[in-house]
């Protein structure tokens, strides 16, 4: 018989937001009156815009000619990688530094299959939970020890710091997931905080995994939209990118990373190296149609798109934001992040989850599922209908006490 993989079984729990979505449905077949509304999972509700539709389906039908016919397209197109190096880094990185993917969460398992199981984990606290279940599934996690796993240093993110860590705890050579706009804080590093970032890893000789998957929310001027804004950040970091919430790509899937020549192994090895590697061994490029579109987004008109849309849901934020506060309820994020951490002090995030969903009928996502320091607050997502979140917003002075 087949062995189980015992990495798997050291899994502390279900993946969150499955079980977010279990609890959904045995909450909606015990009342099937309720309408329920989701502020829970970040999944984008707006249909794709006219003018990334059209580069999607010019695509599709190009596809369908002799001369336009391609296949495999490994690393990405080209033109993609070129056109995300002008946008998004001032045309600072080549190429050969920008790998097209079907999407963040699909790059951090890779990369967590690249690094292995040797090095020191950490990670901010709350935190996506990619980093620790994918951490745990290869292997590099370590036991659990009733909080947390013993391997993964865990940062907490609270109010009192201002949601950024104190970096002191950083184990030298570690791999340290960073997210900004911070899911689920909502919280955004100011250039001050990053440089700090950067000084740490360089000195302690740490890669930085930074995940700027809501870096298109970023509407201050002054908060940097990656990484690379701070020189060093080349010696030190990887930084990953996604379609999903700036143009709606949730389902269509594609996104990036960005790999630097100058990033090293303690070996003095190139990281960059490794990852066209593990690219080429498994993976198989992102779709050829979802690129195209890609492009489209990031041509004049479709960056007058993104803009919009993510305009839109940051008034959706807004929205909740006023009527949580209008409860009494801090809360910090919302203005140039799509998420909004709510504060419930004392209380147990699962049951205010629960309480949320009874009394409302809205879904949300309870901060103990992103990490210990979660715990006592609540995860609400911008992402929905207008007329959906003004619903929202209005059931939820049911919890007025
Ligand atoms: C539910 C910080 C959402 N099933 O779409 P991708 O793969 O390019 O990006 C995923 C991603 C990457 N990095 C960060 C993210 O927050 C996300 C998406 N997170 C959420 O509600 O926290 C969707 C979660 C999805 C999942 O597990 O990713």
């Amino acid at each position: 018989m087949v062995k189980r993989n015992s990495d798997l079984a050291n899994l502390k729990a279900g993946y969150l937001f499955p079980e977010i979505a279990k609890r959904r449905r045995e909450f909606a077949q015990a009342h099937p009156e309720a309408n329920i509304i989701s502020l829970g999972i970040g999944n984008t509700t707006e249909p794709l815009t006219p003018h990334v539709t059209a580069g999607l389906v010019a695509e599709a039908q190009r596809l369908g000619t002799e001369a336009g016919y391609s296949g495999y397209q490994d690393e990405g197109l080209p033109t993609l990688r070129e056109r995300i190096s002008e946008v998004f880094y001032d045309g600072k990185f080549d190429i050969s530094e920008i790998f097209i993917s079907d999407g963040a969460k699909c790059d951090i398992g890779r990369l967590q299959v690249m690094f292995g199981s040797e090095n020191p984990v950490t990670v901010q606290d709350p935190s996506y939970p990619v980093y620790v279940d994918g951490s745990v599934l290869i292997g590099a996690a370590g036991g659990w020890n009733g909080n947390g796993y013993n391997g993964i240093t865990y940062l907490p993110c609270t109010a009192e710091n201002g949601y950024f860590p104190d970096l002191s705890k950083v184990p030298a050579g570690s791999l340290v997931y960073f997210c900004s706009p911070n899911n689920p804080t909502g919280a955004v590093a100011t250039r001050e905080q990053l440089e700090n970032l950067v000084a740490m890893a360089i000195e302690k000789g740490c890669i930085i995994i930074y995940d700027a998957a809501y870096s298109e929310f970023i509407r201050d001027p002054e908060l940097p939209k990656t990484i690379y804004d701070i020189p060093d950040a080349v010696t030190c970091a990887i930084e990953l990118n996604s379609f999903s919430k700036p143009i709606g790509f949730t389902g269509v899937r594609l996104g990036w990373s960005v790999v630097p020549k100058e990033l090293q192994y303690q070996s003095g090895e190139s990281v960059n190296a490794d990852w066209h590697r593990i690219s080429g061994t498994i993976f198989n490029g992102a779709s050829n149609v979802a690129q195209a579109g890609g492009l489209a987004s990031l041509d004049p008109d479709g960056l007058r798109e993104m803009r919009a849309g993510t305009d839109f849901y940051l008034e959706n934020a807004k929205l909740i934001k006023r009527a949580i506060t209008d409860l009494g309820i801090t809360s910090v994020g919302g203005e140039n992040s799509p998420y909004i951490w709510a504060h419930f002090p004392g209380r147990d995030s699962w049951q205010v989850f629960s309480d949320i969903l009874e009394k409302c009928h809205v879904v949300t996502t309870p901060g103990a599922g992103f990490g210990p320091a979660g715990e006592g607050y609540i995860r609400f997502s911008a992402f929905g209908h207008r007329a959906d979140i003004v619903e929202a917003c209005e059931r939820l002075k049911a919890l007025q006490v």
